[in-house]
């Protein structure tokens, strides 16, 4: 049996956890508004894993140049794909939702999907980096991602979601 989970392991098929968050700001012909986009997007998630949570959608006031209203959200899904393999295919369903690149940061889009935290620490490669480098500044993120898991610890600083969104959420208090 050992044996056998070690094949498994080194054929990359153990099982991972990962925190996916969902932002949406356009709406999309056939599916509906952001919201709708979100919750959509939560069954697409579903047929990749075993879907562990998924938080409430909220409503967000857009960081960076898109004007529009971001409905985002945050998962917790396991699987066995690693995790370039995931982001390729978070990106498939991406296109899937109609969402084009136009080599533009941060512009309006119908889907954006992003691995956050995994079960394996951290990863840094090319293509990506989890933690995902803007997470610890966003509260459109830490806000769903603590809502359903909120003990999970960021391998960078050692801290909780939950400590993180509550950081960030004073130091908003505080500038205000
Ligand atoms: N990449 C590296 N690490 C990761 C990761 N952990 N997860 C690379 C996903 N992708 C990762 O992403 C650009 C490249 O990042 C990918 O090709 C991948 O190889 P992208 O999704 O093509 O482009 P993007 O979404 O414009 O960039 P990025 O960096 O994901 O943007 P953010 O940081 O997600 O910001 N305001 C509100 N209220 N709500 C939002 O959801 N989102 C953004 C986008 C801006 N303002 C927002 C929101
Ligand atoms: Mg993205």
């Amino acid at each position: 049996m050992a044996e056998l989970l070690k094949t498994f392991e080194v054929a990359g098929l153990s099982a991972h956890t990962y925190l996916i968050a969902l932002g949406s700001n356009m709406r999309v012909p056939g599916i509906g508004q952001p919201r709708e986009v979100v919750r959509t997007a939560f069954s697409a998630l579903g047929d990749i894993g075993d879907m562990l949570a998924v938080s409430p959608i909220i409503a967000s006031a857009p960081i960076g140049p898109s004007q529009r209203t971001y409905a985002n959200a945050a998962a917790v899904i396991e699987c066995e794909h690693t995790p370039l393999a995931l982001l390729s295919t978070l990106q498939e369903i991406e296109r899937e939702f109609g969402r084009t690149r136009c080599g533009r940061r941060w512009r309006a889009r119908s889907l954006d999907l992003d691995i956050i935290l995994w079960s394996g620490g951290i990863w840094a490669s090319e293509r990506l980096s989890i933690p995902h480098p803007r997470m610890h500044e966003r509260r459109f993120v830490l806000g769903p991602a603590a809502a359903i898991a909120p003990t999970w610890r960021d391998p960078l600083s050692g801290l909780f979601l939950s400590q993180l969104n509550a950081r960030l959420t004073r130091q908003r208090a505080l500038s205000r």
